[in-house]
């Protein structure tokens, strides 16, 4: 089906009065948000998740994941019983599937939570149901669900009507984004696409942006296909920098300034179950027309190795370095370790042999075998060099002075973050290196004409 109409809604309609029974299937970063989100817009919410311990917590009012501003929504949701979390569904007027879609070891995506998910609801369709996949999707995916649906003895376009609607928000701003983000809905019919717009006008308040299932589900990979390419040619950039002796940031800050340039920043790889995983869908898809976005994957997971060969020169030196590695989330300010380029790079570091003391105050977890310590200076004691691999906050407002800093044997600090002012920092007594950035790439002084 072609439907290359864009109709959007000047009039941002609110439709509580809808007051619809939705069931949403997996909650988990975006399922829960978003579940939470229509019970307190005056829709009864049914939350499935097949994990026994989520949903007792979450019928606790409590909450298993961490995300600023959902806590206090989830609780007087569920105070007021316009949200019940379950393990199976019910019947219910709309059906959203929110379930993780990972990659295969081979890099081929992993379907397996949508199919079920999408089973899980067959016993429970009516006439008149509207199911939402929400979960990122190869192309494909959605109108694949049909013949699954159609087990109810429902005809999909027909009896019940069936949309994708990919999530875009951004970790750590789920709950604005949500509000404030344009959103594209794919029907598989015009009906469709056009009851799954009116349900989301529920509480979004961008422009909502009507096409095909399968568009949305390509301009949703497209979206970060783009900015996987894109910090790809940063990397890239910066192995280049080192090369010729300039400073790759400050390069990028200048070619930024074209009006039309927005190049991104270079960093020790791409992390994330997004970034990293999508521009795949879309190589599985069409392999042969692949090959930019399949060599900046493979660009980018190649960054962690290089920033473990970069230690490895700067240490080379000191008998049997210990190298302090501050931040092991996958990016600023979030707790998330999960396919974190700094555990990458911490796997390098170990194999090398290297002892490594990890910091990160915003997750406990141990990596690698490691415990990861939340004061500073635990990891810092003893150490012979500083590597910050996350740009948390913290690290950006760090001075060489800092009392935490006090036990560090050689004073090296790698920053592959462009982080601190490298400045400051040199005249401590510091060694500075900077990802990127090749010596020297400025001259400060008149050649000597002696
Ligand atoms: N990174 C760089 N250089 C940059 C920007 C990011 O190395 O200039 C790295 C980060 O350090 C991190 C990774 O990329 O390791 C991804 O981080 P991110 O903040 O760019 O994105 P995610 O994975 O947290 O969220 C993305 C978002 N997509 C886009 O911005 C296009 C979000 O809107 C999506 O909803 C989310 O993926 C998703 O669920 O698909």
């Amino acid at each position: 089906m072609q439907m290359s109409t864009e109709l959007d809604f000047d009039d941002h309609r609110h439709v509580r009065d809808l007051d619809l029974k939705i069931a949403v299937v997996g909650l988990g970063y975006i399922g829960l948000p978003t579940a939470v989100m229509f019970a307190s817009h005056g829709h009864e919410v049914i939350g499935v998740d097949v994990l026994p311990e989520v949903v007792e917590t979450l019928a606790r009012g409590d909450i298993h994941i961490e995300e600023p501003g959902v806590a206090p929504v989830l609780k007087s949701v569920v105070e007021s019983g316009s949200f019940r979390p379950q393990l199976l569904p019910e019947k219910a007027d709309v059906f959203i599937l929110s379930v993780p879609t990972p990659s295969n070891d081979d890099h081929s995506p992993n379907l397996g939570f949508v199919t079920k998910a999408a089973e899980s609801i067959v016993p429970y369709l009516e006439p008149g149901n509207l199911v939402i996949l929400e979960s990122t999707s190869p192309p494909g995916t959605t109108i694949g669900l049909i013949p699954t649906l159609e087990r109810s003895g429902l005809k999909v376009g027909v009896d019940i009507y069936l949309a994708h609607s990919p999530e875009r928000v951004l970790p750590g701003r789920i709950l604005i984004e949500l509000v404030e983000n344009d959103r594209v809905i794919g029907g598989y019919t015009l009906e469709s696409a056009q009851k799954a717009a009116d349900l989301y006008h529920s509480f979004v308040q961008g422009r909502i942006l009507q096409t095909d299932a399968t568009t949305a589900e390509m301009a949703k990979l497209m979206e970060n296909t783009f900015r996987d390419v894109n910090i790809a040619l940063a990397n890239e950039f910066s192995r280049i920098a080192e090369r010729v002796g300039i400073d790759v940031n400050e390069a990028i800050r200048l070619a930024n300034h074209h009006p039309r340039v927005n190049i991104l920043n270079p960093g020790p790889g791409v992390g994330g179950h997004c970034i990293a995983v999508d521009p795949w869908f879309i190589v599985d898809s069409a392999p042969e027309e692949s090959t930019l976005i399949r060599t900046a994957r493979v660009v980018n997971d190649a960054q962690p190795g290089y920033v473990a060969d970069i230690v490895t020169r700067i240490v080379s030196g000191i008998e049997n370095p210990t190298v302090a590695v501050l931040g092991l989330a996958y990016k600023p300010d979030v707790d998330d370790i999960r396919e974190s380029p700094s555990v990458e790079v911490v796997k390098h570091l170990s194999r090398l042999g290297y002892r490594l003391r990890l910091h990160d105050s915003h997750t406990r977890s141990e990596v690698a075998g490691m415990p990861v310590y939340g004061e500073l200076s635990q990891a810092v004691s003893g150490a012979d060099a500083m590597i910050i691999l996350t740009d948390h906050r913290e690290y950006h407002r760090l001075e060489p002075d800092d009392e935490s800093l006090s036990g560090i044997v050689h004073r090296i600090l790698i920053d592959t973050r462009n982080c601190v002012n490298p400045n400051l920092w040199r005249d401590a007594g510091y060694a500075v290196h900077r990802l990127g950035v090749g010596a020297p790439f400025m001259v400060t002084e008149g050649p000597d004409l002696d």
